[in-house]
């Protein structure tokens, strides 16, 4: 390979994991289980990140009625469908590989609940908002599995849910800056990903077993956070014989104040005050949340 497009696909300064985290079952909900990594006590935040949750739902559990407000939530499935439901009507599955990006804005209520039998797994990652888009009307953009971009090389498989891999761009629109790479690397593969510099980013291990940062690190299992420290991108490997599967995370830093009760994320007491007085009496967003209750009847108390 010429010298020149070496350094195009090469990194320069690769990111060291700097903290590393077991993600380990806890109930959530109405009788789901979560592997809470971003939002835990040890890890409240990780600028733009409020919660990365690895979930786990089998009827009847599931996530009932229950409000959002001030940043999106990203729901991508890998195993059985969740039935979501909104206070303006919106209604759909989720099922295995599809991605449901929703900006809660100014308010969002719903269900998620499993919709069918067995259990159904999958991620669901808490993007915080700028102060200027907290309050913007929700939207939705929702990918089914076959239409999310696939890009493969040397033993390298990504789906692209947001942001660009290995040539591939998603046609997701991050109102706060974001990637959201699925990568499955074979026996002996190699991945080089640039992450922009100044954003803060993670790897959250899926499957098999991993190298991150450095050729000689310790590997590392499913169920796995790690922090990525500084640098303009991110090395992988994967020694191991079996398949790994991770995603890699990243996302612009607000560097904004941020106050947060349950669901609703603001910048200030005065706003999550606000933001309480609007939803228990159907103001600024939350009108429809009135006279409207899911199918399941059900109710979550945050
Ligand atoms: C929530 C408790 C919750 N992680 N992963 C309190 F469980 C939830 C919530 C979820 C959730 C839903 C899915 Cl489908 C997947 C999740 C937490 O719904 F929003 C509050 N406030
Ligand atoms: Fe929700």
């Amino acid at each position: 390979m010429p010298e020149k497009e070496k350094s195009r696909v090469g990194l320069n300064d690769p990111r060291l994991v700097v903290r590393k985290f077991l993600a380990r079952p806890q109930h959530e909900g109405l009788g789901a289980i979560v592997r809470r990594s971003i939002g835990r006590f040890e890890l409240r935040y990780f600028d733009p990140f409020l919660v990365l949750d690895e979930f786990s739902v089998t009827a009847p559990a599931g996530f009932p009625d229950h409000p959002h407000r001030g940043f999106e939530t990203v729901t991508y499935m890998l195993q059985g469908t969740v039935i979501h439901e909104d206070f303006d009507g919106h209604k759909g599955t989720i099922g295995p590989g599809d991605l449901q990006w929703m900006t809660a804005g100014r308010g969002i209520v719903h269900s998620e609940m499993p919709a069918s039998q067995g259990t159904q797994k999958g991620l669901q990652l808490w993007i915080n908002l700028s102060s200027k888009n907290k309050m913007i009307e929700p939207r939705y953009q929702e990918m089914s599995s076959k239409d999310i971009a696939e890009a493969t090389n040397d033993g390298i498989k990504v789906r692209v849910i947001a942001g660009e891999a290995l040539g591939t761009k998603s046609p997701i629109y991050t109102r706060t800056p974001t990637m959201f790479l699925d990568f499955t690397l074979e026996s002996g593969a190699r991945l080089q990903q640039p992450v922009p510099e100044s954003w803060n980013a993670f790897v959250y291990v899926l499957e098999g077993e991993g190298v991150f940062g450095r050729s000689k690190s310790t590997p590392v299992t499913a169920h796995y956070l790690l922090l990525l420290g500084s640098g303009d991108g991110l090395e992988a490997w994967n020694k191991s014989s079996k398949l790994l599967r991770f995603i890699l995370v990243g996302g612009e830093p607000l560097r904004e104040p941020l106050v947060q009760f349950g669901p609703f994320v603001m910048n200030t007491q005065e706003e999550i005050d606000q933001t309480i007085d609007d939803f228990e009496n159907y103001r600024n967003g939350f009108e429809k949340a009135r006279h409207w209750r899911s199918e399941s009847g059900l109710g979550l108390d945050f």
